[in-house]
């Protein structure tokens, strides 16, 4: 059974309130990231928790770890609860951001191996493996990896062991099910298939039910 998570990837206040509305009681957490905040400013995530389930910051942090420190201090202040972040910068930037989301009671989640075609040039195969072990030894609380191939998210699954999250992209617009990955991960995320729908209320009601 896995959770549904909405990527909220409209721009402006009153699309992602009218799609966050029109799912409520249908998710399990909303993840936000550069396309609504650039168009709204971090403070639309106080307007999302009235819906009170997790709003997820997806910002795939990737700088040095003082960076990645002040970024955590933001990301919770505005009242997230989790903050998804690259790996390829290496451990302590990694680790800054574990510690910097454990120091404010939020969670944290490694990109893997990511969802796209472009995602075979670099972040799959060894190197993929290699981030989801340092994820492990950082003790984040979780990583991402891809809908688009199950495959690959099963042997990620193998490499963390059953105690951390897998959250899963790829469902709807980039042609994965979620009966293609649901026995791996913890939770499907999916965008466009949801807040595109003419009903995204119902969308979202068929995902989640799809994904138990
Ligand atoms: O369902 P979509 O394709 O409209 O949206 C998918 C969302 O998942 C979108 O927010 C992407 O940025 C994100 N995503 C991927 O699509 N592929 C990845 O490999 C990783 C992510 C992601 O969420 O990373 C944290």
């Amino acid at each position: 059974m896995a959770e549904l998570l909405l990527a909220l990837d409209v721009k402006g206040r009153e699309e992602a309130a009218r799609v966050a509305l029109a799912c409520e009681g249908e998710l399990d957490a909303i993840k936000i990231g550069y396309p609504l905040v650039l168009s709204t400013g971090l403070g639309i995530v106080k307007e999302l928790a009235k819906a009170n389930i997790p709003i997820i910051a997806d910002f795939k942090v990737a700088d040095i770890p003082n960076t990645n420190a002040l970024i955590c201090e933001e990301v919770f202040a505005a009242g997230c609860s989790g903050i998804i972040t690259h790996a390829f910068c290496g451990s302590d930037s990694l680790l800054a951001i574990v510690d910097g989301a454990h120091d404010h009671g939020g969670s944290a989640f490694v990109v893997c191996e990511m969802s796209h075609p472009g995602a075979l040039d670099f972040l799959s195969g060894a190197n993929a493996e290699r981030m989801a072990k340092m994820a492990k030894e950082s003790g984040a609380d979780g990583i991402i990896a891809p809908a688009t191939r199950p495959d690959r998210t099963a042997v990620l699954r193998s490499v963390i062991g059953g105690s951390m999250k897998i959250y899963s992209p790829g469902v709807g617009a980039q042609g994965a099910q979620p009966e293609d990955v649901k026995k791996y991960v913890d939770g499907i995320i999916v965008g466009r298939a949801i807040y595109e729908s003419a009903d995204p209320g119902k969308a979202a009601h068929e995902f989640r039910v799809r994904a138990l």
